[in-house]
């Protein structure tokens, strides 16, 4: 694999996080940059991504005047990538849930695949670290839901550490893309896998953040518990 990769990286309020966060991601390998796409967070993160990109080549910066969701986020930056030459675009969070030490795995499991997901749950077996009970079963649940109503059998629907093969962004028509919250996960393998493109599963330990506040909030999953319906619906009319 001789193709470069970028890694998008939405940022609100991940200040204390994205200094330690840009280095690690990029030893990874010397295929990947970064693309920050943060909103304006009111505690410089993005200030700080400039800073960071002024002494590091392979980090990108983009700024939107205000906090617009993540899900518009991610397909700011996959619409950057596809204006470039990436052959693989990744969603990750910028709050160390998702360890950069997987990314070699994803981008060996790319090769035979057109969507790689990372999985807390896969064949059932928990791998999340240091979430409370309730938000533990919350996603449990929600990802039951949404095998069950979408017919994808896939363990983590709701998961936000994945690597996309540039075609399949290509042949996704990302402005008619609806949710924004945890719904936009599912949604966007929902596309794929609808489109005939290979998904494939693998194990991810997920930690929970230990610095900076979570933005998951009550609007996020009432998104997400009409979304899924709705795909269904979509699909069986065609539209997707
Ligand atoms: N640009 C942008 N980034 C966002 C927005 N909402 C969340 N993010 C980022 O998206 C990633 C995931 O958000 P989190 O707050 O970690 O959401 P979560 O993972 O559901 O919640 P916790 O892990 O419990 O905090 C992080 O890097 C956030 O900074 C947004 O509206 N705009
Ligand atoms: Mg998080």
């Amino acid at each position: 694999m001789s193709e470069r990769a970028l890694v998008v990286i939405p940022t609100y309020n991940e200040a204390p996080n994205l200094g330690h966060l840009v280095p690690q991601v990029l030893a990874q390998d010397p295929r990947i940059d970064i693309l920050v796409v943060d909103d304006n967070s009111p505690d410089c993160t993005g200030q700080l991504a400039e800073a960071l990109a002024q002494k590091e080549a392979r980090l990108h910066v983009m700024h939107r005047e205000g906090k617009l969701g993540l899900g518009t986020a991610y397909i700011a930056g996959f619409r950057w990538a596809l204006e470039r030459d990436y052959a693989y675009v990744f969603e990750m969070d910028a709050d160390f849930s998702h360890d950069p030490a997987h990314l070699k795995e994803f981008l060996k499991t790319i090769q035979d695949a057109d969507l790689v997901l990372g999985s807390r749950y896969l064949g059932g077996r928990v791998t999340v670290v240091n979430w409370p009970m309730l938000r533990l079963v919350l996603s449990y649940c929600a990802n039951i839901y949404a095998r069950w109503l979408t017919g994808l059998r896939i363990w983590d629907l709701t998961g936000g550490f994945k690597c996309f093969r540039r075609r399949v962004l290509e042949a996704i028509d990302l402005s008619r893309v609806r949710s924004n919250g945890y719904a936009f996960q599912i949604e966007m393998s929902v596309r794929a896998w609808r489109k005939g493109f290979t998904l494939k599963e693998i194990p991810i330990v997920f930690v929970d953040r230990t610095e900076g506040r979570s933005k998951m909030n009550r609007a996020i999953v009432r998104e997400a518990v009409w979304m899924v319906p709705r795909l269904r619906l979509m699909a069986w009319f065609g539209r997707i």
